[in-house]
């Protein structure tokens, strides 16, 4: 009986690695920040009327933390082979500003583009690599699909009907990509352990890009970043 049971010598053996991690931080801005512009919509009553308070320019969002919001923050060079979300990206035009104002999609994922106002919109994205789209919403028309076939660096969506509505918008083929909420904060899942290029995207510094090296290994990894007013030359 003794020999047998020294046949059920039970192994269990357990394999707890972590492979993947959460890339997350803040993206903060040091300096004194551009006065944000009132938008003015009175060529559009419907749009106007739809603001109890003069809606502002969007184009650089920061609390008195210096917390930087619209910031798209995404990985370089993550091996990725998995498939397009079919859970579409969304850009609604609401009150005759564009929500979210920065969008960030995949390559393959639809983009719902709604019309919540009572009034037309001329919906017009100007992508190099991808097809240009441009397209009239009509105030009965809520919904329309566009998808991006290319990853693409981030490109102008506008109306044509109402020279301040603008958004921004970037493809990626991959899910490595965030962009910050009014906290400044983002956070990236699921990635691979490595070392990648992180960088950091806003519009009023657009090309100026930061840049900085993360490290995924066995779970989170912080990752912040400061955008410094520029100097003026
Ligand atoms: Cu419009």
């Amino acid at each position: 009986m003794r020999k047998a049971i020294n046949y059920f010598i039970i192994i269990t053996i357990t394999i707890s690695s972590v492979f993947a991690g959460e890339v997350k931080g803040r993206v903060k801005y040091v300096g004194k920040p551009p006065k944000a512009k009132r938008l003015r919509m009175d060529a559009d009553p419907v749009c106007a009327a739809s603001h109890k308070e003069a809606a502002k320019a969007e184009s650089f969002i920061v609390d008195a933390n210096g917390n930087l919001a619209n910031v798209i923050v995404y990985l370089e060079g993550v091996s990725y082979s998995g498939k397009a979300p079919t859970k579409p990206a969304t850009l609604d035009q609401a009150g005759c500003v564009y929500s979210p104002h920065v969008v960030g999609l995949q390559a393959g994922q639809p983009l719902k583009i709604l019309n919540s106002d009572a009034t037309m919109h001329n919906i017009h994205g100007l992508p190099k690599v991808n097809r240009e789209f441009n397209f009239g919403m009509p105030k009965s028309l809520k919904e329309k699909t566009v998808t991006f076939n290319k990853a693409e660096s981030v490109f102008v969506v506008k109306c044509d009907v109402h020279p301040w509505m603008k958004s921004y918008a970037q493809v990626f083929d991959h899910p490595y990509f965030a962009v910050t909420s009014t906290d400044g904060s983002f956070s990236i899942k699921d990635v691979p352990d490595g070392t990648y290029k992180a960088v950091a995207w806003q519009e009023k510094f657009n090309k100026r890009t930061l840049s900085q090296n993360v490290t995924v290994k066995d779970g989170n990894a912080t990752l912040n970043f400061t955008f410094e007013r520029p100097k003026k030359k």
